[in-house]
């Protein structure tokens, strides 16, 4: 597989030491379409779920309770049961904190973390599972599974039954908890033929189980014939009961080069028992050699893309709607859909990294309005002449909505985050020229008026904001990878409330009452909104409450500059005999990113890793290869080379598409 055309789902990508077993495929009963990879296709489905309780499991009757990624079955993300409002969010402070330092490619956290009766559930982006004390953070139980999570994640847990539901999606397995102990109830292994792991956090309802394979696993994404997986499991046993494959059964015409589907966010479900669910894209994106420009996969590539709406006794579609057809840029339609009932009709809102906000008609899946969010360029190009043409594509691969909106039925508003960084294309590959920079990267926060998509307001953001939004009664929350989490007013977008988190935040936020917890394990990469004094502190869940610590506020200025900032961006010429070079890795890129060294003796290059996450030093053309360094850790390296160029880069799964490359000038 090409390393270029890993899937950048969110700021997180496949992960760094190989090494976990390797499970053979699950056992599949059951019904879907026929499919040749998978011997066991015709056998039938006569696995009935156990009824564990009511449909709604009593975890979603709990205003102060958070069960799954988007609190409730419609993803509205609109908190109830809380007094946090514009008029109290200036006493919200610091409760307690918990470190998590999981050490995967993109960060520790990426997951939505779940609240329950007091207990806060969080997955790492090693797959571990903490239960901590909402009021506390204290340790009730963790299961440490330290698992290498296909694109670092999301993840993430859902709460139903009493049982906790997760994924240890590098080795693909589901797993089902008790709550207060964490002890095992059962274990499921979905993994598929071509080792397609898991990345989503589970749906809970109807005593049925719903995750998703994708085309990827820990070491890589999108090799030809890989394929996402729709399963519904029984919650009680574990046992699969359908799994429905959300690509077609030649993928698209050439199985040996194409890849695609599967869901990255768990579905929602109407009053009827439908489940609702955004798939992800078709690959290679943008192409292949031999097929620039996804020639290798011609027409409209169902149901990559698409919103499908799924009766469950069945497995079968009520209606499937290609929200990005043809698409050769990895604009997905990723996000759970949103729910809703606007003056009098039901509706369904989708979107994903194509930038779109989409309002479909639940019974028909008919349009109802359609309204960009973010610059959009090139994406709509379908015809290519030039294999070679580089193209600047807006939204980039990383969005476009990257991360959760949120629904206030109050204010009859759908929010959209919107993330504002291109990406650059050649017909088979991102332009190298162009590499991903996230320090330009910047956002926006928009509110459409459910009934028409007309923007009610748009606010912009230093950063993209990849915490997607939750909302509290009138303000909504969101932050990014500077480490600003901010709330604004629903009415009009305007800034109420900011709080500096020492890292950046790459997960959604949960609430429970009067208490936020903030997912925060992401790379820090300050920008001019960032608090030059930045909070002491590493990754972890940071639980705020009403009357908590306040925070001192700052004014936004110069960009602020992360305590472990490197003084020595260092003499990019220097490097004469004897005297030893600095080379800094920071999240994610090299300081300086060119060096120049003579030719033909030995230079000493001290090599630090000032990031969070590891990081290492790679020049193949001259077999120099660091370890790879955690944070903090130092490496002595000699070089002696030949005069010429070479590239210098990070190997660790995702760094150098993210834009972790150097030059070397040897002369
Ligand atoms: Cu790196």
């Amino acid at each position: 597989m090409n390393d270029v055309q890993m899937s950048r789902r969110r700021l997180i990508a496949s992960a760094t030491a190989a090494g976990f077993a390797i499970a053979g495929a699950g056992t599949y009963f059951g019904r879907s379409g026929s499919n040749p990879a998978f011997a066991q296709d015709e056998v039938a489905a006569d696995a009935t779920p156990v009824a564990l309780g009511p449909a709604i499991p009593d975890e979603f009757n709990v205003e102060t309770n958070w069960p799954y990624e988007n609190l409730d079955l419609s993803a509205t993300r609109s908190a109830r049961g809380s007094t946090i409002s514009t008029s109290t969010i200036s006493t919200l402070g610091d409760a307690w904190n918990f470190p998590i330092s999981a050490g995967a490619a993109f960060g520790s956290l990426t997951a939505n973390p779940t609240v329950v009766d007091g207990v806060v559930f969080v997955q790492d982006a090693a797959a571990n599972i903490y239960a901590l004390k909402a009021d506390t953070g204290e340790t009730v139980w963790a299961n440490m599974y330290n698992d290498v999570v296909p694109s670092g994640g999301p993840n993430g847990t859902a709460n139903a039954y009493g049982m906790v539901f997760s994924t240890i999606g590098g080795v693909g397995d589901v797993i089902a908890l008790k709550s207060d102990t964490g002890e095992e109830i059962w274990r499921t292994n979905i993994q598929g033929p071509l080792r397609e792991g898991i990345t989503t956090a589970p749906l809970v309802y109807n005593s049925i189980v719903y995750v998703s394979t994708i085309p990827g696993h820990s070491e890589g994404f999108y090799a030809g014939g890989q394929r996402g997986l729709i399963h519904a499991l029984d919650a009680a046993s574990g046992t699969v009961i359908w799994y429905l494959d959300t690509t077609t059964d030649n993928l698209w015409g050439n199985p040996t080069v194409n890849s695609g589907g599967g869901f990255w966010h768990p579905p929602s479900v109407d009053e009827e028992g439908k489940i609702y669910v955004g798939i992800g894209n078709a690959a290679p994106y943008p192409g292949a050699e031999g097929f620039p420009f996804a020639s290798s996969r011609p027409g409209d590539n169902d149901y990559a893309n698409n919103i499908l709406k799924i009766d469950p006794s069945t497995a079968v579609m009520d209606w499937h709607v290609n929200i990005n057809p043809a698409d050769p840029f990895d604009l997905d339609n990723q996000l759970t859909p949103v729910l809703a009932e606007v003056d009098g009709r039901k509706v369904v809102f989708t979107s994903g990294k194509h930038g779109y906000v989409v309002c479909l008609d639940r019974s028909t899946g008919e349009l109802v309005w359609r309204t960009p969010v973010g610059t959009h360029k090139n994406d709509d190009r379908r015809d290519f002449p030039d294999p070679n043409e580089v193209i600047e594509v807006w939204p980039g691969t990383l969005g476009g909505v990257e991360t959760p909106m949120a629904y206030d039925a109050t204010n009859n508003l759908i929010i959209a985050p919107v993330y504002e960084l291109a990406s650059w294309y050649n017909g088979t590959e991102f332009d190298p020229d162009h590499p991903f920079d996230f320090t330009i990267a910047t956002g926006l926060v928009v509110a459409l008026n459910a009934t028409d998509g007309s923007v009610a307001w748009r606010t912009q953001t230093a950063t993209g904001p990849l915490a997607g939004l939750t909302i509290i009664n009138d303000v909504v929350l969101s932050g990014g990878l500077d480490g600003v989490v901010f709330a604004y007013n629903i009415a009009d977008g305007s800034e109420v409330w900011k709080y500096q988190l020492p890292v950046g935040i790459n997960a959604p936020i949960a609430v429970s009452g009067d208490w936020v917890f903030l997912p925060g394990g992401g790379p820090l990469i300050p920008t001019a909104a960032t608090n030059p004094t930045l909070p002491a502190g590493g990754p972890g869940l940071f639980a705020l409450n009403l009357g908590g610590t306040v925070q001192a506020t700052w004014t936004a200025g110069e960009a602020a500059t992360p305590e472990a900032s490197p003084e020595s961006a260092a003499s990019p010429e220097a490097g004469g005999t004897g005297e030893a070079m600095a080379l800094n890795a920071v999240d994610i890129a090299f300081q300086p990113n060119t060096m120049t060294i003579p030719a033909g003796q030995d230079v000493t290059i001290n090599f630090t890793n000032m990031g969070q996450l590891p990081h290492n030093f790679h020049v193949d053309e001259l077999g120099v290869a660091s370890s790879d360094l955690e944070s903090g850790a130092s490496e002595v390296l000699t070089i002696n080379a030949a005069a010429g160029t070479y590239q210098y880069y990070c190997s660790i799964p995702g760094h150098k598409d993210a834009g972790m490359v150097g030059t070397l000038t040897v002369q």
